[in-house]
Parts: C-alpha cells; sequence; structure tokens
C-alpha cells in the first residue's frame, strides 16, 4: 500500500485535481491499498476539515477499487474519533492510528486510547508504530498488549527492529502486521510480514511488487538485489528532502504532484535537477 502524498500549492492549499491524480497513478502502478492522512499525507498539518476532505476526495477517486485505510490519530482523541466516524462513512476499511506522542503518556494512558478508539468505531482498527517520530518507544510485551485488545486488527511497524516485528508475527498469527519502513521491505516480509505501506511506493509500487512476488516465489537472491535498487534510490531521496523529491517525481510523471506545507521548504533548481537524475537512475538499474 502506498502512504498516499497529499500535493500542495505554494500557498499550502490541498490540490484536489493532483490529490485525485496521484491516487489515480497508484492504482494505475498497481499498487494495492491506499493509507490515507498518514505522515506522508502531512496528515498533523492539516485542520480537521481538511482531513475530512482528503479522505473523503481519496475514496471518491478510489472507488473501491483498492482497500483504503485512514490514519485518524490525534492528540485530541474527541478529533480520533471525530475522523474515526468520517472514514467508516466514506468506506474505508479500515482505521489507524499513530501511539499518542510529544507528551509523554504512560502504557496504560496508550491502551486507554486505542480502547476508547477501537470501542467508539466498528472497523477495524491498525496501530501506527512509528517510534523515530513518536519519541515513544514500546517493547515487545507493550506492543503484544496492544495487538491482544479486541478492536485491533493489526500494527503498521515502522522500526527497524525486526526481531520485534519476527516475534509479534509468532504470537499473532491472525493479527495484520505492515512493514513501515520501505528501505527493509524485503526483511519485514522475511520476518513474517503480510504486507508493506510506505511512501516511496507512490514511485515504486512496480518495484515493490516484484519484491513481494519474489519472496512469495522463494527467489531471496532476486528480492534481495531489488532492494538494493530500491534503497539506493531511497538513501538518495530522503537525502535530497523525502516528499518533495517524491512529489516532484510525480510531476515529472504528468501528476500534479504539487508542493509540501510549510516549514516545509520547496524543492530548489538544484534539488529539482537532482531529482530528476534520482528518477533516472533508479529506471536505468532496473532495466
Ligand atoms: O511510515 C514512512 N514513514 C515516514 C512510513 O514517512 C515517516 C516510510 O515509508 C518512510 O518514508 C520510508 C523512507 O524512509 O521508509
Amino acid at each position: 500500500m502506498s502512504a498516499l502524498l497529499v500535493p500542495f500549492d505554494r500557498d499550502g492549499s490541498i490540490l484536489e485535481k493532483g490529490l485525485a491524480e496521484t491516487v489515480e497513478f497508484n492504482i494505475g502502478q498497481g499498487i494495492e491499498g491506499l493509507y490515507v492522512n498518514g505522515s506522508t499525507g502531512e496528515n498533523l498539518m492539516l485542520s480537521t476539515l481538511e482531513k475530512k476532505r482528503v479522505l473523503t476526495l481519496a475514496a471518491e477517486v478510489a472507488a473501491k477499487r483498492i482497500p483504503l485505510i485512514a490514519q485518524v490519530g490525534s492528540l485530541d482523541v474527541r478529533e480520533a474519533r471525530e475522523l474515526a466516524a468520517h472514514a467508516l462513512d466514506q468506506g474505508y476499511d479500515a482505521i489507524s492510528s499513530v501511539t499518542p506522542f510529544y507528551y509523554q503518556f504512560s502504557y496504560d494512558e496508550i491502551v486507554s486510547y486505542y480502547r476508547t478508539l477501537g470501542e467508539g468505531c466498528p472497523l477495524p482498527l491498525i496501530v501506527y508504530f512509528i517510534p523515530a517520530l513518536t519519541g515513544k518507544q514500546l517493547s515487545k510485551q507493550q506492543l503484544a498488549g496492544l495487538l491482544e485488545l479486541p478492536t485491533v486488527a493489526g500494527i503498521k511497524f515502522t522500526s527497524d527492529n525486526m526481531y520485534q516485528l519476527e516475534r509479534l508475527r509468532r504470537l499473532f498469527p491472525d493479527k495484520i502486521i505492515y512493514n513501515g519502513y520501505d528501505e527493509l521491505c524485503a526483511s519485514g516480509l522475511i520476518a513474517g510480514a503480510d504486507g508493506a505501506i510506505g511512501s516511496t511506493f507512490n514511485i515504486t509500487a512496480p518495484v515493490v511488487l516484484r519484491i513481494r512476488d519474489a519472496i512469495a516465489a522463494g527467489d531471496l537472491r532476486a528480492a534481495q538485489a531489488l532492494q538494493h535498487a530500491l534503497n539506493d534510490f531511497i538513501e538518495q531521496a530522503v537525502d535530497n528532502g523525502l516528499y518533495q523529491t517524491l512529489k516532484y517525481m510525480l510531476s515529472l510523471q504528468g501528476v500534479q504532484g504539487g508542493h509540501c506545507r510549510a516549514p516545509f521548504l520547496p524543492l530548489g533548481e538544484e534539488r529539482q535537477s537532482r531529482a530528476r537524475d534520482i528518477l533516472s537512475g533508479f529506471k536505468n538499474a532496473l532495466d
């Protein structure tokens, strides 16, 4: 699944046409689902109204062709519930929420947050674990405690701790585990993830699908070679300003990719030229 990029104009308004084109481009590239309003969607920088608008538009354009997950996490659990209700209304298949961040919430407080959110919405709930950004590390026992909640259907695991992922897989054969770092897509699948959700897949979907298929076929050499090519791409894109670079790469392919919202800075001439080289280098490496 792609973590959906949201194109903005230079003033920070959502480019609705660009958003629709981004959804369509992803589907055209064979992506099998969208994670809407995640980190990649710059969700934390949007108003409640804008979050709802993005959820609505993505659902309208996707029109049930692929499953959709709505990230609704908020420090205001009432906002999270309101967004969850909206996602239900718009036909989303699941909701997801980042672990409560900024304040050093206790584990019990985090559990209580997910209980409140899960009990308020009949959709399956996916925990979004991204300790590098939330600052909240959880042990494997604590993650297991979250997965034991009856309303929790799974986890988006954006951490490089493949041992934790493997242990969770072992403990919870029936819960859904998504690998979250695109750099570890092959590793995560081998450790037992059911799938992957990523920002770079907005551009690299065909390669990621090949990694998945190579692993399913037991061709680990092929998976490794593809992951090397993907990581050469990701390393350079991150260095160039990840979301701006991905959006610019959409624009190079006929999609109105737009800009990021401030305080993200626009790509200058130099970084645009670098982005063109990164994309062509990636395509050449795959030929
Ligand atoms: O959660 C994404 N995380 C962020 C998923 O964007 C913060 C990843 O897809 C990364 O962007 C990607 C590049 O580091 O792995």
